[in-house]
């Protein structure tokens, strides 16, 4: 309306009044333009706010929907691993390989508004780092029921599985046997002597207590996968170390004194690894270490088995220092069988009767990994579910995580 007034004004003159009206008239002009400019500012900024908060709601509602997916897609998972268990049962082979439907799902499924992609593997195709432990006899329970594990629940091996191993014909096997008897003895003693407490301790008792916490058969096979991956093998001291109870350092081993003065300080777990991603915390492994040794290690409570069908090559040259890469390396119709018990493994390996951690062999698995991404626009989630298939067809969830590794 002001700007009119001023149009309005025209000079009627050219003396001193007139210019001053001029120079008024200038300024009123400036002044509306002013005010204009600053109204336009003003509603640009606003139109950006409300598009800012529009694209950032749009983006939440993805993320959440994406989340949903992605736990969708973990129940999805799990059904298929139910099915599997009853068709297996059904064919009355029990065998649990990578040319099943688990393990050759679709990589990326279209859903509405985006896609899902992910995969199932079977953790049990790993070396398992908590299997550096004894597993320690539950009272009741029989002695392939075993577990060792604060943080996860525990897993039982079948009979099946127990028999396969019993029937795998390695001369050490009865040894073994009588090796394991012979040390959960000194387990029970030794936590006897525990309850008498505050009693003093001899080197002798030190050399037990090692002895009794770490299998040396499982801790060999480390070595030789770090090793096969062309890393330090001294870096199963430090793992052992880091989960073994006790204080003792390991010759190239790592305990509390080695990591109280890193920054920010701490100290060693002294228990059973929670997650691989734990691994980072070690001596000895960096970014570079632990990308590589990573993909072939898993962590799972005390006494899980090593499925032989789906364990991949250096895993399984890892078991024998006789054995290498190379003899594991299936073309791709030799990758189509399977074995269908330890003795075909064992057949096949040439290694009956050779001395070796043959221990904890198996054609099936009770522990699978499913990851999981969806992506719905802008909106992203990642899923990683570790979950234990009993062999009665009951599926637990041990471990969930959005965004974080395993
Ligand atoms: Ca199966
Ligand atoms: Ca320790």
């Amino acid at each position: 309306m002001g700007f009119f007034r001023v149009s309005a004004l025209q000079p009627t003159a050219a003396n001193p009044a007139a210019a001053c009206r001029r120079r008024q008239r200038g300024v009123a002009l400036i002044t509306v333009l002013l005010i204009v400019f600053m109204a336009s500012v003003a509603a640009a900024s606003l139109m950006t706010l409300q598009s800012f908060t529009l694209h950032r709601s749009t983006l939440l509602l993805n993320q959440q929907q994406a989340r949903l997916y992605t736990l969708g897609a973990e129940q999805w998972a799990i059904a298929l691993l139910k099915r599997d268990l009853r068709n297996d049962l059904e064919q009355n082979e029990r065998v649990d390989t990578l040319q099943e439907d688990w393990a050759t799902i679709p990589p990326s499924l279209p859903v509405e508004g985006g896609s899902i992609s992910g995969r199932i593997e079977d953790l049990q195709g790993r070396f398992n780092l908590n299997n550096l432990l004894k597993a320690k006899k539950q009272p009741g329970t029989d002695s392939n029921a075993t577990s060792n594990k604060p943080n996860l629940p525990g897993t039982k091996r079948t009979e099946k599985d127990s028999a396969l191993n019993k029937e795998a014909p390695l001369e050490e096997k009865p040894q073994d046997a009588e090796e394991e008897n012979n040390a959960d003895k000194e387990e029970n003693n030794a936590d006897k002597e525990e309850d008498k407490a505050d009693e003093k301790k001899d080197d002798t008792d030190k050399a037990a207590t090692e002895r009794k916490t770490i299998n040396k058969k499982q801790f060999q096979v480390l070595r030789r996968l770090l090793e096969l991956l062309d890393l330090d093998p001294a870096i199963a001291d430090a793992i052992a170390d880091w989960i073994d109870p006790d204080k003792e350092k390991r010759p190239n081993g790592a305990e509390d004194g080695d990591y109280e003065g890193l920054d920010p300080p701490y100290v060693a777990a002294n228990q059973p690894l929670t997650s691989v991603t734990e691994l980072r915390l070690i001596k000895g492994i960096d970014q570079a270490v632990y990308n590589k040794l990573a993909p072939y290690v898993c962590v799972l409570p005390a006494g899980t088995t090593l499925n032989v069908n789906t364990a991949s090559p250096v895993v399984l040259a890892a078991l024998n220092e006789n054995l290498n890469i190379e003899q594991f390396k299936k073309s791709a119709e030799e990758a189509k069988e399977s074995y269908k018990d330890i003795n075909e493994f064992i057949e096949a390996t040439k290694l009956a009767g050779q001395a070796g951690p043959m221990l904890n062999l198996a054609v099936n698995t009770q522990h699978f990994l499913i990851e999981v991404e969806a992506q719905v626009g802008e909106g992203r989630a990642v899923l990683h579910s570790v979950v234990e298939r009993s062999e009665d067809g009951d599926i637990k969830v041990l471990f969930r995580s959005f965004g974080n590794d395993y």
